[in-house]
């Protein structure tokens, strides 16, 4: 929030084709899912986007439960704090349950429809949510719950730069239709060329800050902005500042266009 002496001026913007918002200007909404957290709705259809994402706080003790629907796939990531996440198996039920995992810094988890899960906040807790209708492929069954941490995934050396390192959290398989990546560019560097492609990304960026080209502008970004690129959003990225940028990204990916 500005103070009373400061300028509202912002950088946020609303397109067709993109939106980059800064989090201060997103105000908290209320989930019944997520009884006691602030949530702020950073992407939905009403932007443009066919998933919806949102950032979630939570303090200690603050929980939240989604019963399996058949139909929406989830991904759960935890910008900081802990918390025990549970799938569960079968319903909502205590008689569902499966082990629980505990969740810190970097923990993620891909809940697919059939599956329902409920996550309690041990501390104070921030986490990116992103909900996505779930796309089944002929002869393809419907994936596994996904667990991990992203400090366990080693950064891949992206299109032969050492100093930019791409870090897969999804496994590419056809059982996914989404992947979820996190970009690591030091200093000075970029993605080495322009973008367009016909899938769509929600970004939150981790660290650091740069300048970011989308559909035919660059805009500086930084920590805790979100950025949507809708389809054939043309875009690339220049990291400056004095650390590395780090950003977490969807994509929709695996499956044959609609017509
Ligand atoms: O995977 C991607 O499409 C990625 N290189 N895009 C991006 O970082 N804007
Ligand atoms: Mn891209």
């Amino acid at each position: 929030m500005r103070q009373q002496n400061q300028l509202l001026t912002s950088r946020t913007q609303v397109k067709n084709r993109y939106a980059l918002i800064p989090s201060e200007g997103v105000p908290y909404s209320r989930l019944p899912e997520w009884p006691t957290a602030l949530v702020q709705v950073l992407a939905g259809p009403a932007l443009g986007a066919e998933f919806t994402e949102y950032r979630i706080e939570l303090e200690a003790g603050g929980e939240g439960l989604h019963p399996a629907d058949g139909e929406i796939e989830h991904f759960l990531f935890v910008l900081d704090g802990s918390a025990e996440f549970t799938v569960l198996q079968g319903g909502a039920g205590a008689d569902g349950e499966a082990a629980t995992t505990a969740f810190g810094p970097g923990s993620y988890a891909l809940v697919p429809p059939s599956v329902g899960y409920r996550l309690k906040a041990s501390a104070a807790t921030q986490l990116l949510l992103l909900r996505k209708r779930y796309e089944p492929a002929p002869g393809i069954a419907e994936f596994a719950p996904l667990i991990g941490c992203e400090l366990d995934l080693p950064g891949e050396v992206y299109m032969d730069d050492p100093g930019a390192a791409l870090q897969t959290l999804i496994p590419e398989d056809f059982a996914y239709d989404m992947a979820m990546n996190i970009f690591t560019f030091q200093v000075g560097h970029s993605l080495p060329v322009t973008e367009t492609h016909i899938m769509e990304h929600g970004l939150y960026v981790l660290d650091g800050k740069g300048v970011y080209y989308l559909d035919d502008r660059w805009m500086e970004v930084e920590k805790t902005d979100f950025i949507w690129m809708g389809p054939f959003c043309p875009q690339s990225y220049y990291a400056t500042g004095l650390s590395p940028t780090r950003y977490i990204y969807y994509k929709n990916v695996n499956r044959d266009i609609a017509l």
